[in-house]
C-alpha cells in the first residue's frame, strides 16, 4: 500500500499521541510529523520530521510533494480560550491551514484529509443535552465560529470537488502523556496533575459545569477509525458528533477521592466559565456509531485510575 501520512501540528496534545500510534501502525518512515517548531527528542528520533508553518501554502505543498503524501491529519489549531484572547490569530490559523490542505486535495495532490472540529460549534441556543447531530448551531466563541465555518467548507469541498475530507467534533480530551494548550476543557487534565502533586486543585470552572469529555486513547481510536473507514460509510462530510462521557469538576473530584481520600477542590471561575456555559453538556453520536462503527471504551472512574497511576 502506498499510504504516506503527514501530521500537521504533530507536537500538540492530540498530534503527539496520534503520531506515535500511526508510527506503530504503519512503518515509522511512512508517517511524517510536522509542526511550527521541532518536537522533543522522542518525536525527533522516532521518524521523519519537518518544521512547517500550516499557514504557508507553498511550504505545505513542498512537504506533500517531497514525501509523496497521501493522507493529511491537520491537527494545528488555536483552541477556545486562547482564541478569545487573539481572535484574528485564531481565525487566521484555523481557517488558512484548512484551506491549504483542502486546496491541495482539490488539485489532486492529497487523497484524504482529517480535520478536527469540536463541540465548540454549538452555542447557547443549541439543545444542551444529548445534542443531536443536526441542530441549532450559533457558536459564540471565535474558536467555535472558525470550526463551524470550517465544517461548511469541508462539506462544500466534498460536494463540489469530491475532496475526501473526514471530521469529528472532539469533546474535551484527557491524557497523561500530553498537555492541552489553551482550551476550556483543560481543567480536566490539570486536575489530575495537581492531585498527584499537591492533593488539591483550584478549578477555573464552577463545580456543576458539565461538559462532554473523552480519554485520549478513545479519541485516537476514533480519529484513525474514521480515516480508515470505507469511503461510502462516511455519510456526513461536515463533521460527526462524537461522545464518550460527560462530567463536571465536582464529579472528577469525587472520582479522584476514590484513590486519594482527602483530595480538596475549590472554585474560582474565570472567563472560561462563559465559554463552557455556551457548550452542550452531552452529545448524541448515533450517526458516528451507525455509519463507521465508533464505540468508546473508557469511563470516568477507569480514566481516573489510569491518570493517577501514570502521573505518579
Ligand atoms: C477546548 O476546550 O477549546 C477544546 C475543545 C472542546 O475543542 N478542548
Amino acid at each position: 500500500m502506498k499510504k504516506r501520512i503527514l501530521i500537521i501540528g504533530a507536537c500538540g496534545q492530540i498530534g503527539t499521541e496520534l503520531t506515535a500510534t500511526l508510527r506503530k501502525q504503519y512503518a515509522p518512515h511512512k508517517v511524517i510529523a510536522s509542526d511550527i517548531r521541532e518536537g522533543d527528542a522522542d518525536m525527533m528520533q522516532a521518524g521523519p520530521f519537518e518544521v512547517l508553518d500550516a499557514m504557508d501554502y507553498d511550504a505545505v505543498q513542498d512537504v506533500v510533494i517531497k514525501h509523496e503524501i497521501t493522507d493529511v491529519y491537520l491537527m494545528a489549531a488555536m483552541l477556545s480560550a486562547t482564541a478569545e484572547k487573539f481572535p484574528m490569530r485564531g481565525w487566521n490559523l484555523n481557517m488558512n491551514s484548512l484551506f491549504n490542505v483542502l486546496n491541495l486535495a482539490k488539485e489532486g495532490k492529497i487523497d484524504k484529509i482529517f480535520w478536527p472540529s469540536s463541540i465548540a460549534v454549538f452555542g447557547p441556543t443549541t439543545p444542551k443535552t444529548e445534542t443531536p447531530q443536526r441542530t441549532v448551531m450559533e457558536p459564540s466563541t471565535v474558536y467555535g465560529i472558525s470550526k463551524q465555518t470550517g465544517e461548511r467548507w469541508c462539506e462544500y469541498y466534498f460536494n463540489k470537488y469530491g475532496v475526501d475530507v473526514r471530521s469529528i467534533r472532539y469533546p474535551g480530551l484527557i491524557s497523561y502523556k500530553t498537555l492541552p494548550g489553551g482550551g476550556t476543557t483543560d481543567y480536566a487534565v490539570d486536575i489530575y496533575h495537581k492531585a498527584v502533586k499537591h492533593n488539591k486543585y483550584i478549578c477555573f470552572l464552577n463545580a456543576d459545569t458539565t461538559l462532554p469529555m473523552m480519554f485520549m486513547d478513545d479519541a485516537i481510536k476514533a480519529t484513525i477509525g474514521i480515516m480508515e473507514a470505507p469511503q461510502d460509510s462516511i455519510k456526513i462530510r461536515n463533521s460527526y458528533n462524537l461522545s464518550a462521557m460527560s462530567f463536571n469538576p465536582e464529579e472528577v473530584a469525587t472520582s479522584i477521592r476514590r484513590y486519594q481520600k482527602d483530595f480538596a477542590i475549590s472554585y474560582e471561575p474565570d472567563f472560561r466559565q462563559a465559554i463552557a456555559n455556551s457548550w452542550p453538556q452531552s452529545i448524541d453520536d448515533t450517526s458516528a456509531r451507525e455509519d463507521w462503527g465508533w464505540k468508546h471504551e473508557v469511563e470516568l472512574d477507569e480514566m481516573t485510575k489510569i491518570m493517577l497511576e501514570n502521573l505518579k
